[in-house]
């Protein structure tokens, strides 16, 4: 009992800490986590808990991989960081096998997520007006409802979300929402002759894991060419593994002209995001015009040339979309009269939660959390389930029962 008092005050110390010294941008579950490994977590009082956030899918690969920690501290004890002032002897390997490893001329490397799609932006404006040849300034670029690519000012100028909006105007203009998995929209939108891009997440995550009909991304390809407008991909959720493919729309064969990385881009151990397109596109950005302190430093080209490599030695593709489907197989059996909805691809997954008290979700991601697994919900009734991609049928057997046992709490 001592014990108990004592570790729930342990947790409590560090919770304070940050609600009197930090923003109040967040409302995380009440969980403080000094220890990963794999697919597990441990917080202050050691108790140990199944990770299904990864970090928001930044951690596909596992808690502190050995492979991609041992490369990250052979790195640090050499250079960390050379600015791109100089060259260094890491950045041109990692260029080379990352263009490799996707199958495009080049790379832009960034740190965060929303640089890699402000990047993204910035360089489907210049293709429009230096190749397309469109007047200047006025270049359109299609976006999604219910889309989520950052937080940047540039970027929630065309979310639709008004938590992410609100207070937060003037906002960029040059953008065009449609709804997602509307090839129609997409069409009607091109007429348009100032349209230079559709940017989209091949599954929309923060939206609640909404997967797009089958053949949608083949379609948009075909738009997309027949338009002369760039298909820009937004993969640093859906991509690397996460879904079942190498990217989300591997799975239809298709190529993006346009492709965006971020998050397990380095295992969660950095801050690593990427473009990637062909020199037509490339190209067009010359020195000077854009670029990043950190971009490309010799610590992250180091972390991420480990952090793909593990996904492919390991064959984590394969693994999640096995994984993936045991998964929802077992939630499907479950048969609770408060899952509404369970969706997903590979080991990117949903339920939505259908429940008289609108804090069921919260609710029930507490009692999972008492019982050893780690979920958080979104938009008050969905709950994202995505563990690290190299989790074990039997963890997921157990995974299942833990949330098959802590329904209860909504009955
Ligand atoms: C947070 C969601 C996940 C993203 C896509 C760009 C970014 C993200 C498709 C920006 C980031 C995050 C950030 C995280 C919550 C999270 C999220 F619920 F909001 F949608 F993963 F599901 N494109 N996604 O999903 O990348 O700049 O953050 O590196 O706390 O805001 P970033």
């Amino acid at each position: 009992m001592n014990m108990t008092i004592h570790a729930t005050a342990t947790t409590n110390h560090f919770i304070n800490l940050e609600n009197e010294y930090g923003a109040h941008n967040y409302h995380p579950l009440p969980v403080v986590l000094n220890k990963g490994k794999g697919v597990h977590v441990w917080d202050v009082e050691g108790k140990k808990y199944y990770d299904f956030l990864s970090g928001y899918s930044a951690v596909n690969q596992g808690h502190c991989h050995p492979k991609i920690i041992a490369a990250l501290l052979e790195q640090a004890q050499k250079l960390t960081l050379t600015s791109r002032a100089f060259h260094s002897d890491k950045l041109g390997e990692y260029e080379k096998f990352i263009t490799t490893y996707f199958g495009y001329d080049k790379v832009l490397p960034m740190n965060t997520g929303v640089e890699a799609v402000e990047t993204a932006m910035k360089l489907c404006r210049k293709w429009a007006y230096e190749i397309k040849g469109l007047p200047k300034n006025m270049a359109k670029i299609i976006v999604c409802d219910n889309n989520f690519h950052g937080r940047t000012l540039g970027v929630i100028s065309y979310s639709t979300d008004p938590s992410s909006t609100k207070g937060f105007g003037p906002f960029l203009p040059g953008f065009q929402n449609i709804p997602f998995n509307d090839t129609a929209a997409l069409e009607k939108a091109f007429q348009d002759k100032n349209v230079a891009a559709f940017l989209f997440e091949p599954i929309q995550g923060e939206a609640g894991v909404v997967v797009p009909d089958a053949c949608y991304y083949t379609k948009v390809k075909k738009l997309c060419k027949q338009y002369n407008v760039l298909m820009v991909a937004d993969e640093i959720q859906t991509g690397l593994c996460r879904t079942g493919n190498l990217l989300a729309i591997c799975a239809e064969g298709v190529k993006a002209d346009i492709l965006i990385l971020g998050k397990a881009l380095s295992g969660g151990v950095l801050p690593v995001s990427a473009v990637l397109c062909n020199n037509e596109i490339m190209m067009t950005i010359k020195p000077g015009e854009h670029g990043s302190t950190y971009g490309g430093n010799p610590l992250a080209c180091a972390v991420a040339i480990a952090a793909l490599s593990v996904l492919k030695d390991e064959k984590m593709a394969e693994n999640a979309q096995v994984m993936g489907q045991l998964f929802r197989d077992g939630l499907h059996k479950i048969e609770s009269p408060f899952i509404k909805i369970i969706r997903g691809k590979g080991l990117l997954n949903a339920i939505v939660i259908e429940h008289k008290n609108k804090d069921a979700a919260w609710d029930l991601c507490m009692e999972m959390k008492i019982n050893g697994l780690l979920a958080k919900p979104t938009h008050g009734d969905k709950i994202r389930f995505a563990p690290p991609l190299l989790i074990t049928a039997t963890e997921v057997a157990d995974a299942v029962n833990i949330i098959h046992k802590s329904l209860h709490i909504l009955a």
